[in-house]
Order: structure tokens, then sequence, then C-alpha cells
């Protein structure tokens, strides 16, 4: 593979004439931005010539190829993980620092695409690298929303949201494949008609169509010379303009109808683990399915023809999550009115081209849409949920003669509704949950109807992260060191990491980690320093938590907790803990105001630190603006402790907590989703459990009270109290009252303290006090622990994960590739 990579004189030389045929300058007065470009395209072309040669020998291997379909992909900046995945990267630094290029400010020119919220899109993005790295055919599809997630900014301590207009000035990673759009139709009414030989059709009349256009953005593997596509859509309306409206000078009306058809693409809905049941959410989600689903089968036809009976041997679709599903019943839609297929053959072949993975086990997370609201948009696909519907209601009855309750319960149309978690578990071959603690609960609860009647459908494939953006790239300073210790050969094989373990105990690595950190810390300070003007301490314990921003993830525990610890410290002059940066990263959703106000208060408590002389000496409570994937490359390597809190039984899986640890972060979290596999692999000794199990949560509701907590701790009492009594808002001491309410009387109905802040809060500020003692007391302790987490972080890596989901669910073979 050696052989065709690029040389440092080669790409200077590459750089340099990007620079003069498309700039028409040179190096001393091209622009950052022009600069950024040159780069960019000398990679792009290096990972082009890879992507003709993967293309052509896929077909020539007749491959099987997995179509990953996700409303979000969170791919982050492409430039350096290209260069990282060329393995000519040191090359190209120092072709740049010849040219006398500043690499970091170049990078920093890159729009990131922001198409996702959070975990969800994330794991996609991590799971195209590790497919490409792998030689697995892939196509990641997904909306090429031209606004993605909102950018955050914090004015008087609340969050403000901006547009993401990433594509404004041009993105240099994809390109338009206009001759592959399809058309997607919407609305209308269904025609029933027979054909030549007598049988009943049926076909979609007076529809509006939208034209989807692919663009295409390249994922290389890791020294692979692999290349698969994330392929992005975007809505264009399918009508030219009306050309003879136009030459009547009717303008504005000739153009009428477009920007209502093209907003499908417009936004991403910032929700993140919450359905709102929006009409124009449905619309991009049937888009996304129809245009991926009608690619694929095109793509199948042109090799094989109309073999349909071979499909499941040439093209598997993972739904991530619901919001893809209706691709299941779109197949066969295409499958029978379009090829001609009869329904029991349609459905045989779309149940083993379907596998579905669930992220959530949150009952206001789960996809449910008003059945009218389907019927309207996509009328021949409501047909078709109807039919199945009705016969799987029938063998259910079959099983459970009666049992109207249960049969409901399972339906995939009922109470007026379409159930999206039952369209995809009754109708996809396998099932899975994203982490061992998630798939239990999906077995014993929310699916256990399903799992009760075909249990061997239903795995738990724990999440992972690729260690080349996680670490390789994000972390240079720790992967060289590594590479010292170890070798090389953890870079292809991260599971090999282990062989760290012995450097644990060995004093002279502790100090070289050490000192990594520590450089990664001054890294971050120089960071706030130059976005937000915020001074930070670098010789402090780096404390984070950085995570969308959700009640159940309970970022309110934490400053509950920091305000727990003010009162310590200006209650007694004696009282001392080694300094803290408590640093937050977390964008809510723009319509969650509870979550918002969370900000607020972080922001408050910060504020009243601030003011006191000695508790600033301890505590620094920091809010990173705008936390997105290339602040997160920034935050992993420098933390110190990870911060995983959600109420036990409510985080299907998080990845952070994996980014942490891989970068040498001890965890303070609760047995939740993959802490539980994170403890599990570091052992008790290198990590900091607290607060109740999910089975203790369980149990707790229905006598779980959390004023019984306010009138036994005085401590607890007067932190509540603060929230009311104008210590953090003096000119409108009313301010929280919101959150105090909640806390203690709960609200709409609902219980008090529902996410069990108050009921954990006691066994976590414990535990933080051990933790401080702890980093304090033994500094060569802590680093052991720290190494040990990077050491046992190997099976994190999404390598891992992808190869359970290829052997167990989608069965791809490697390409052979030169
Ligand atoms: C649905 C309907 C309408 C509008 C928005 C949505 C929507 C959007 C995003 C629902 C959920 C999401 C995102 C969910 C998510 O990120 N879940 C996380 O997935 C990670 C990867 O598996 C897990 O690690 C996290 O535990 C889980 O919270």
């Amino acid at each position: 593979m050696a052989d065709n990579r690029m040389n440092k004189e080669q790409i200077k030389a590459a750089i340099v004439a990007k620079l003069q045929r498309q700039f028409g300058c040179d190096t001393t007065d091209a622009t950052d931005d022009q600069l950024y470009q040159a780069l960019a395209m000398t990679v792009r072309d290096e990972v082009m010539e890879r992507r003709a040669a993967s293309r052509g020998e896929r077909k020539r291997q007749r491959a099987k190829k997995l179509y990953y379909l996700s409303a979000e992909f969170l791919v982050g900046r492409t430039l350096h993980n290209n260069m990282v995945s060329l393995v000519n990267e040191k090359e190209y630094i120092q072709a740049l620092d010849e040219l006398g290029i500043d690499k970091s400010r170049i990078f920093e020119r890159e729009p990131e695409p922001g198409l996702g919220n959070g975990g969800l899109g994330r794991l996609a993005a991590c799971f195209l690298d590790s497919l490409s790295s792998l030689k697995l055919p892939a196509m990641g599809c997904t909306i090429r929303y031209e606004l993605g997630l909102f950018r955050q900014h914090i004015s008087d301590g609340y969050q403000v949201e901006l547009p993401d207009n990433w594509l404004e000035n041009g993105y240099v990673w994809e390109i338009c494949r206009a001759n592959e759009a399809v058309e997607v139709r919407f609305n209308g009414y269904v025609q029933d008609y027979t054909d030549e030989s007598g049988e009943t059709k049926y076909r979609l009349c007076d529809y509006n169509a939208v034209q989807a256009v692919p663009y295409d953005i390249p994922v290389l593997g890791y020294d692979s010379n692999m290349v698969n596509m994330l392929r992005t859509w975007s809505a264009r309306a399918a009508k030219p303009i009306d050309m003879k409206e136009f030459n009547r000078g009717q303008y504005i009306e000739a153009t009428e109808g477009k920007e209502l058809v093209e907003i499908i693409s417009k936004v991403l809905y910032p929700e993140d683990n919450h359905e709102k049941g929006k009409e124009l959410r449905l619309k991009q989600q049937y888009f996304l399915s129809s245009a991926s689903v009608q690619y694929a089968l095109n793509d199948f036809e042109k090799v094989y023809g109309p073999n349909w009976s071979m499909l499941p041997d040439k093209v598997m679709f993972q739904v991530n999550d619901t919001h893809p599903g209706l691709a299941i019943p779109e197949l066969m839609r295409i499958l029978i009115d379009e090829k001609g297929l009869g329904w029991e053959e349609a459905e045989a072949i779309t149940r083993r081209c379907f596998a579905y993975t669930n992220h959530t086990v949150m009952q206001e997370a789960l996809e449910r849409w008003p059945e009218q609201m389907l019927r309207i948009l996509m009328p021949r696909v409501y047909m078709i949920l109807e039919e199945m519907n009705r016969r799987l209601c029938a063998r259910l009855w079959e099983i459970y003669p009666g049992q109207w309750d249960r049969i409901a319960h399972m339906a995939i149309l009922a109470y007026n509704q379409v159930h999206m978690a039952n369209l995809c578990v009754s109708m996809s071959s396998m099932v899975n949950g994203v982490s061992q603690i998630h798939a239990d609960i999906l077995r014993r609860t929310t699916f256990r109807d399903y799992y009760q009647l075909d249990p061997g459908r239903f795995l738990g494939i724990t999440n992972g992260i690729t260690h080349r953006r996680w670490l390789m790239m994000s972390n240079p300073g720790l992967s060289d060191l590594i590479d010292e210790a170890i070798g090389e050969a953890w870079r292809k094989e991260p599971d090999r990491l282990k062989e760290l373990m012995p450097f644990a105990d060995d004093a002279a690595f502790r100090e070289k980690f050490d000192k990594v950190k520590q450089a990664n810390k001054a890294r971050l300070c120089a960071r706030f320093e130059r976005i937000q003007h915020v001074t930070i301490d670098p010789n402090t314990l780096f404390d984070v938590q950085a995570k969308r921003l959700h009640e159940y993830k309970r970022q309110l525990m934490n400053i509950l907790a920091v305000l727990v610890q003010y009162n310590r410290i200006v209650d007694n002059p004696n009282y001392t803990i080694p300094p803290r940066t408590i640093i937050f990263g977390a964008k809510a959703s723009p319509g969650y105001y509870r979550a918002k106000l969370i900000i607020k208060l972080i922001n408050s408590v910060a504020a009243l630190i601030e003011k006191h002389p000695r508790a600033r000496q301890m505590l620094h409570v920091v809010f990173l603006e705008n936390y997105c994937v290339s602040a997160a490359e920034m935050l992993m390597p420098a933390a110190d402790i990870s911060e995983q809190l959600s109420t036990a039984g409510k985080e299907a899986s998080g990845t952070g907590n994996m980014k942490f640890m891989m970068n040498g972060a001890v965890t303070i979290g609760t047995m939740d989703g993959a802490n539980v596999e994170i403890y599990d692999a570091v052992g008790p000794d290198n990590i900091y459990i607290f607060g109740l199990s999910a089975d203790e949560v369980e149990a707790s509701y229905g006598t779980y009270r959390s004023s019984e907590i306010y009138e036994t701790s005085p401590e607890l009492r007067r932190v509540l109290e603060q929230l009311i009594d104008g210590t953090l808002e003096p000119e409108n001491p009313r301010m929280f009252q919101e959150l105090y309410h909640a806390l203690l009387f709960g609200d709409g109905g609902g219980m008090a303290d529902p996410y069990f802040v108050l009921k954990d809060m006691h066994s976590y500020v414990h535990t933080q006090h051990l933790l401080s003692h702890d980093y304090e007391k033994n500094h060569g302790l802590w680093l052991r622990k720290a190494i040990i987490n990077t050491a046992q972080s190997g099976i994190f890596s999404s390598d891992r994960t992808i190869k359970e989901y290829n052997d167990k669910i989608w069965h791809l073979k490697p390409l052979i590739l030169k």
C-alpha cells in the first residue's frame, strides 16, 4: 500500500499547484481558507483514486453491501482524519512545516458537518470509519441537512441558538451525483387497476414529487485503500421551473412551490431522545427511507438483474433506531407494485434484508406517528402497513387468543397511531440493543412480548468508538507514547492496547503519561483562552461532563454537588479540596425549557464561586460553548475525570464514556449503559461507581419520597433552598424555582425527582470525596488507574463492534484490495 502514497516533496508540489490553479496565488499570499482548500483538495485526490479502485472491486467481487440508514451522521471534520488514514500524516505535516503553514490553524478552517444531535449520530460516523477500515462494503445514508445542529452561544449564562450554515462556503468533501437522483412521492391517492394477467395492482395518483439528489462524502479506511461512501440526500423540486409561466412574466408564480418542497432537507431537528410528532420530520424520514431503498434496488438490479430472491444475499439494511423504519414498507411497496412480486415473497425478502438497532428505552423517545398523518402523506405505504398489521395481529391472535391488550401492545397500528418500534421489531431479522444492560432491559421490558416469541432474534452489541479519531488523531502525544512502549500494532488491532498493562506499574512510564496529559490540558486551556477568553489553571484536576443536556443524564446532580462543596468551603475556613476545574459541555434542545434552565444554573453557580476568594481557589466551573465533535477532540484528551451520571437504566450505552476512558480519564458513574462494561474491563479500583442500580431504581418507583431526603439531610436541604433564596440570583430569586419544585414536588402530576437526583446525591458527593482524596494523596496510583483505563479500552473500539454486527447480522465479506 505504501507505494501509491505521496511523499513529502510530491505533497508540497501538489499543494503549490492547487493554490496556483484554483486561486491564482501561492503560499505567501494565500488566505487560510485558500490554504485549507488547496490542502483538502490534495488529500481528496488521494482519497478519490482509492475510491475508484474499491468501487470497481466491489462490483467485480459481487460483494454483499450494507446500507446503514440513519437520520443522523455526526461525522465531524474530515481533513486531518483522512491524513491519518492515508498513513502519510507525518509527510503531510512536514510538507506543511516546510511551506510555512500552521497545520492546526488550517484544520480549523474546515466547516464541521453537524448532521446529528449526539450519540446516535456519532455512532453512525464511527461505524462507517470501522466499516472502511475493515474493508467491508457499505454505504451510509442520511439527509443533507442544509442547517446542521444549531451553534450554541452562551449569553448572560443562557443558551442562545444560532443557525449552523455549514455549506455556506462550499464543502470540499462532497460530490454531487445528479445522475443518481431518484423521485420520492408524497400525498395523492391510491388507485387500483387490473394488469395484463388479471391481477389487482395499485398505483399512486396525483402525488407531489420531490427529487432526491445524492451528495457523496468518501470515507477512507485506515491504511486500507478502501473507500465507502456516506450518501447525503438533498431535496429538490421535481418540476423544473415552469418556463411558460416564466415567459409570460409570471416569475414568482413559476418558482412557487419550490421552497416548500426543498424545506425537507433544510434543517436537522434538534430533539434528542424525545419525539415530537412533527409532520416535516415524518416527511424527512420517508424521504431518506424511500430514496435510499430506491437507490439500493437500482444498484442491485444493474449487477444481478431482476433476481429479487437474491436480494438478501447482496443487500442488507441496518435501521439506526426507528427513524428510517419506513424503509421497510417502502421496500415492500417497490417489490410488490413495481417489481411484480406477491406479498408473501416480498415479505420474506424484506424480513431478511432488515435489521433494527434500538437506542432508547425511554417511553417519550419511542416514535409513534398519528395514523392520519401517514395516510395523507404516504397513502400507499400506509396501506401496506395496514396489511402488515392485519397479518401480524392474525398471527398473534393464534398465539394469544383473546389477549387484546397484549396484541395492541405489539401491534404496528393501534389507538390511531403507528408504532414504529413494533414495525421494526416485527419485520426485522435481528433486533439489537447497544450495551449488555440495555439489551437485557429490552428483553425483559420494552420488547418482552416479542422476545418471548422468538428469543434468538434479540442481541446486545455494545457500542464502540473509532480509536483512530478518538486516540490516534485527537491525542497524538499519547499515541506516540503508546508506540514507544508497545509498538504500533495496536493501531490496527486496538485490543493490543492491553499490552500497556505492565506499564501501569512503571514509574518512568507513569511520568511520561502524566506529561502527555499535562500538555493536553495546556492545549485545552489555550483553546478556552482563544475562543471564550476564559483563563483556566492547567494544574488543577480536570473534571468533565460533556454530552447533550438531559434530565436523565443529571448535569443537575453534578452542579448541585459543586454547590455542596462550595458551602463546605465557605462554612469552614479549614476545609480544603484538591483544586478542580469542572467543565460542562452540553447543548439543550431549544424547546426543552428545563434543560436550558439547568445551563443557566450551571453558569450562575460558576459566577457565585468566582465571587468567593477562597472557593475560587479550589473550584472553577466552566461552560464550554458549542460542544461539538471538534470540541470533544480537544476535551477528551485533557480530562482526568469522566462524569457519567445517568439514572441507572436510562442511558442505553453512552459512547462519550468510552472516549474519555481511552484517553486515560477515570470514570465516576452509575452502573448504567456501557459504564457497566467499563467497570468489568478495568475492575473496581479503577472506576468510581456510586448510586442506585437499575434494579433498585425500578423497585423505587412508587415508594421513593425525595422530601424525606430534604428533611433528613441538612446539607441537601441547604442547596435546595439556595435555588430559591436569592443566593444565586439576588435580582430574581424565583429563577430556579421550577427546578426546586420538580425535585421536591414533581410537576404535572408526575412524581417528585423522577431521575433520583436527591436519592443518589449523598452517594455521589461521598464518592467524589474519595476520588479527590485518591487524586491528591497518591498521584502515582492515580496515574496507574488512568493507564489501566487506556490499556483496557481496546474492546470499545468500533472495530470490535462492527465485527460483531457482521458476524451476527450482516455476514459481509471483506473486499480483497491491493
Ligand atoms: C425522533 C423523532 C423526532 C425528532 C427527533 C427524534 C430523535 C432524534 C435523535 C430521537 C432520538 C435521537 C437520538 C438519540 C440518541 O442519541 N441516543 C443515544 O444513542 C447512543 C448510541 O447508541 C447511546 O450511546 C446513548 O445512550 C443514547 O442516548
